[in-house]
């Protein structure tokens, strides 16, 4: 059998989403996420205008090879539109493979080495108080495992903190449009001060283990606001809080930061969201900097590339811990959960939970019970594009927001 149709989706149910369908000359339907947050238009392109021709007539089954051959054909190598718009063709080719076998996809990458998925969720709060209560609501559902982010006094709206709106609670959505919801034209701007924020954050740690006892996975984002110095003052100044992870310290691309991290601390760190290959990774794994992995299946060139990261992570001890916020779709996830039940190395998922008007469009067969993640039964990937419900969300450009330093100069965000 072939691949026939090859079509895209650009949908905006409350945030924006770009999916691939694949379809076989007998009518078997693949899905494949292939959103970059801010950037969706570039993959959808990528997508449309360069890769369906050179997919139709291909043979369904030959998934490495077609991996293969998308990563060397556009001749320019890796980054993350490319690798998002490969990442979409490969789950939804394994998608494809696993509905043919009549299978859940897991059981094609090994069968299940666990019961489910220790998932992490996100709690926020503009101060404190806020922050407990978004922390003690987690708990008392059961989750086992939290990110905590909050409000830096002296300074605005910064990262990872919740605008709560009534109903939303702890939703959190950092693509912002325009203030009437129409397309946005240019990023908002948010003031940062770094001294401010390491001189804050140790004492919310050692609050919350007062009050949450010892027990519960604390993760933090530094969200690659640090200079290699300054991550290794904050990540020995919050050891003795017991993190499960600091993430992205640092920015990630200058690998060889985390040396002066690991000098100074056993915080154990999370890094590479932003990264699309294992070549990004290359210096962090086999010299140990890291513990985890943050990659999303969706940016990294999908199911195959994903799980050959993770088994040369392996060998040097480090583990999963795959990204999965609202702008990776529910079938970018399921990607994640079907290689994370497989993976010996799973660390754990980040998970945040996606809107009702999302769930509408993606059906999903993946189900959440108190912390933990099952990515179901159901053949394939387990999760199916309802299209009409799609064209009912028409695309509306969002950025994500820019940082300045308090004289003004730019900074990571
Ligand atoms: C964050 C993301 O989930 C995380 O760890 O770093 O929410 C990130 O800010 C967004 O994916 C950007 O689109
Ligand atoms: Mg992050």
């Amino acid at each position: 059998m072939t691949i026939e149709l090859v079509d895209v989706s650009v949908t905006s149910p409350g945030r924006n989403f770009v999916t691939l369908k694949i379809t076989t000359s007998d009518g078997v339907v693949g899905w494949g996420d292939a959103t970059l947050n801010g950037r969706e238009l570039s993959v959808a392109s990528y997508l449309r205008d360069h890769l369906a021709s050179t997919l139709i007539g291909r043979d369904e089954d030959r998934i490495e090879d077609t991996w293969q051959y998308l990563y060397r054909a556009p001749y320019w190598r890796r980054g993350p539109v490319t690798m998002a718009a490969i990442a979409a063709v490969d789950m939804a080719l394994w998608d494809i493979k696993a509905k043919k076998a009549g299978v859940p996809l897991y059981q094609l990458l090994g069968g299940a080495s666990r019961d489910a998925l220790r998932v992490y969720v996100h709690a926020s709060g503009a101060d404190y108080a806020s922050l407990k209560d978004a922390v003690a609501a987690y708990v008392d559902s059961g989750v086992t495992a939290v990110r905590v982010q909050t409000g830096i006094p002296g300074l605005g709206q910064i990262y990872g903190v919740a605008t709560a709106k009534p109903g939303a609670k702890y939703d959190y959505e950092p693509a912002k449009r325009a203030a009437d919801g129409s397309s946005a034209t240019r990023p908002a701007e948010e003031a940062w001060d770094t001294r401010k924020y390491l001189s804050h954050m140790p004492g919310v740690f050692g609050r919350l283990r007062e009050d949450f006892g010892t027990d519960l996975r604390i993760l933090h984002d530094g969200h690659h606001r640090m200079s290699p110095i300054e991550a290794a003052r904050f990540a020995k100044d919050i050891e003795p809080y017991d993190l499960f992870w600091l993430e992205d310290c640092t920015p990630a691309e200058d690998q060889t930061a985390l040396r002066t991290v690991r000098q100074y601390s056993t915080t154990p760190l999370a890094i590479g969201e932003v990264f699309n290959t294992v070549y990004d990774y290359q210096t962090l794994i086999t010299e140990r900097l890291i513990d985890y992995v943050r990659s999303a299946v969706t940016h990294t060139g999908g199911i195959t590339a994903m799980k050959k990261l993770l088994d040369f992570a392996a060998i040097y001890g480090i583990k999963s811990g795959m990204h999965g916020p609202t702008d990776i779709s529910p079938v970018g996830m399921a990607a994640a959960l079907h290689l994370g039940l497989a993976l010996h190395n799973f660390g754990i998922q980040e998970y945040m939970p996606h809107n009702d008007a999302t769930l509408e469009v993606f059906r999903t067969s993946y189900r959440y019970d108190r912390g933990f993640l099952h990515p179901g039964d159901a053949p394939g990937l387990g999760v199916e594009l309802d299209e009409a419900a799609a064209d009912a969300f028409e695309y509306t450009k969002a950025y994500l927001p820019v940082n300045r330093l308090l004289d003004g100069t730019m900074h990571d965000w």
